[in-house]
């Protein structure tokens, strides 16, 4: 058997000069095939002795239908509530059929496109008929797994009666909160969606994962001869792996490069929205609308459960799909660590290298107390590294492992960076300097009180706060004078200048001559020997309004 071959060539490689008392057991009685990712772990014997030995791994694919949670919108679209007669394109004028919800043997609930499907016998969906055209007969179908899974097959969905002539295949990553774009179907691309038609066997490996508009399946050929619709994921992958997907390890090095074209096969939810129904002509005809409606007697979607690479199994418990996790991982889809195993570190487990992928197993949470961040995992000295580039300002670096880079530590000079390469907050770049020269960062020296916080822009300039001007924000603004700060002016030379003689003292205030108050000085003061200065200037402003009324009335009068 294929497993045993490629155990003992494992066995090999070990221990090659004891390999006669090897022992191999395999946990999971599956055939291991070279690149098929479907154990998690086996248990060698070695000189050492025995141990386990991990490697990537990831779920068989399912029957998603038997899985699913259905939507029907609008509410009151599946026919038979109340009864309705019904014909068909090949016997438009005999229409005794008929759909009714409470005899189970007319009723079409939406429970019938995910059973199975007897010889011969099509159970189905079915939508009421187009009897309010010319309103679009729409309807959507949402099917939602509460999990994600990743697509292995075409998605086939089967039509009675004819298959729409406008639909489209939408689908959500994040359990229905957003959708996307997935497939556009119609008789005519352009002039349903105003795109252009195209076959999905034409794309190429720099746009295998392009949303497109087809024609295939929404030609009338008469609803018994052709009666699927594809979302071809075979002819996608045979980009990559080859007619007969012989070559999946190609697809699987591809989707390790180029995240978008894993998550394009990867969903929670897909909705069918059916747009037209089958019109078994040009025309929709007026006078028999009984013969337009959707029905679909199957929804077929072959997926695995997306475990990241650390599962082989996924079971349905407790009402929704679970991925088994192996590496000391856990979750509904594997993506974290264990608790007590250093949740930093996740990494899905790759494909790569071939065959066998790397498991990328949640290592254990270190018992010194220091290390819990999970960042330190070796500490060498600079030189012995070959990554550790510092330009002087540091000799020491470190590995993080969950980022995968060596990184400078303790940068001097005021650097920071992964090499000590930028200034740290609050410097700024000396252009006249080298990087590796100790002047490299210049303190920004921001006035406290004048500017915003104490990091500066590349040429030195700090940000300032309102009135304050200057690359160090140590000025200010006309109109403004510094007092712990720039604060507006109270007296100037301008706009706001002491009156009755008064003198402004620093922009502050100003100093009045005897007898007046106020901050422009404007008030005359009252005191005990000016008893009558109060009324004497209200006196005085009556007057004065009393003579301008009188103007304005002579002016209106003229
Ligand atoms: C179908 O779903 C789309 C969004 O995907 C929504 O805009 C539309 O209103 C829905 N139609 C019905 C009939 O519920
Ligand atoms: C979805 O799955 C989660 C956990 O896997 C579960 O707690 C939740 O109840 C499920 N939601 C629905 C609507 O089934
Ligand atoms: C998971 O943790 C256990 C206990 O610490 C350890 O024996 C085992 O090797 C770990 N598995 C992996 C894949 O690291
Ligand atoms: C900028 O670097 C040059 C060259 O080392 C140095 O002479 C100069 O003093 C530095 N400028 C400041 C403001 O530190
Ligand atoms: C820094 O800020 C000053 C003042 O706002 C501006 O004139 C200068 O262009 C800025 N320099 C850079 C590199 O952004
Ligand atoms: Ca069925």
């Amino acid at each position: 058997m294929a497993h045993s071959l490629l155990l003992f060539w494992r066995n090999l490689v070990l221990a090659p000069a004891t390999m006669l008392h090897v022992a191999a057991i395999l946990l999971h009685c599956l055939p291991l095939a070279l690149g098929q990712y479907d154990i998690c772990k086996s248990w060698v014997t070695s000189d050492e002795g025995p141990s386990w030995e991990f490697y990537a791994c990831q779920p068989k694919p399912m029957i998603m239908k038997e899985y699913t949670m259905v939507k029907v919108d609008p509410p009151g679209i599946t026919c038979g509530d109340p009864p309705e007669r019904f014909c068909t394109h090949e016997n438009p004028y005999l229409c005794s059929d008929e759909c009714d919800a409470s005899n189970s043997d007319l009723a079409h609930p939406p429970s019938l496109m995910f059973d199975k499907e007897e010889e011969g016998l099509a159970t189905y969906w079915q939508s009421v008929t187009w009897r309010r055209y010319p309103e679009p007969l729409v309807a959507n179908i949402t099917l939602s797994w509460n999990k994600s899974i990743e697509l292995t097959d075409d998605i086939v969905v089967t039509f009675e009666y004819g298959r729409p002539t406008a639909m489209m295949l939408e689908k959500s990553l994040d359990y229905g909160r957003t959708w996307h774009p997935y497939q556009y179907y119609a008789d005519d691309c352009m002039e349903a969606f105003g795109m252009p038609s195209r076959k999905v066997r034409d794309l190429t490996a720099s746009n295998a994962n392009r949303v497109v508009c087809t024609e295939e399946y929404s030609r009338w050929a008469g609803s018994k001869k052709e009666k699927n619709v594809r979302f071809e994921v075979r002819d996608r992958f045979s980009i990559f792996a080859g007619p007969d997907l012989r070559k999946m390890e190609n697809l699987y090095t591809r989707m390790e490069s180029a995240k978008g074209l894993k998550d394009f096969f990867t969903l929670t939810d897909l909705r069918l929205r059916l747009l037209r129904p089958a019109l078994g002509g040009t025309y929709v005809q007026r006078e028999n609308l009984y013969k337009y409606f959707y029905a679909i007697s199957n929804f077929e979607v072959i997926a695995r459960c997306k475990c990241n690479l650390h599962a082989n199994a996924c079971n349905f418990r407790d009402g929704a799909l679970q991925c088994e996790c192996e590496h000391n991982t856990t979750g509904q889809d594997c993506g974290r660590c264990k608790k007590n195993f250093r949740s930093k570190s996740w990494r899905s487990g790759s494909y790569t290298p071939t065959p066998n992928g790397s498991p990328n197993a949640s290592p254990p949470k270190s018992s010194s107390p220091l290390e819990h961040s999970a960042v330190k995992v070796s500490e060498t000295l600079g030189k012995s590294v070959k990554d550790c580039e510092c330009y002087g300002h540091s000799n020491r670096c470190s590995y993080i492992d969950f980022l995968n880079v060596v990184t400078c530590v303790s940068c001097k000079h005021s650097t920071r960076g992964q090499h000590c390469q930028h200034c740290r907050l609050g410097y700024y770049r000396n252009i006249s300097a080298e990087l590796d020269d100790e002047n490299v960062c210049i303190e920004c020296n921001c006035n406290q009180l004048g500017s915003l916080h104490d990091r500066c822009n590349e040429t030195g300039y700090c940000e300032c706060r309102k009135g304050s001007i200057s690359p160090k924000c140590d000025d200010c603004l006309p109109g403004y004078h510094w007092r712990q700060g720039c604060q507006p002016n109270v007296c100037d030379d301008e706009l706001l200048i002491c009156q009755n003689g008064g003198t402004c003292h620093q922009g502050q205030r100003c100093i009045c001559p005897v007898g007046f108050k106020g901050a422009l000085c404007q008030d005359v003061k009252c005191d005990s020997s000016h008893r009558n200065c109060d009324s004497a200037s209200g006196a005085l402003a009556s007057s004065f309004f009393f003579l301008v009324f009188t103007l304005t009335l002579s002016v209106v009068d003229i």
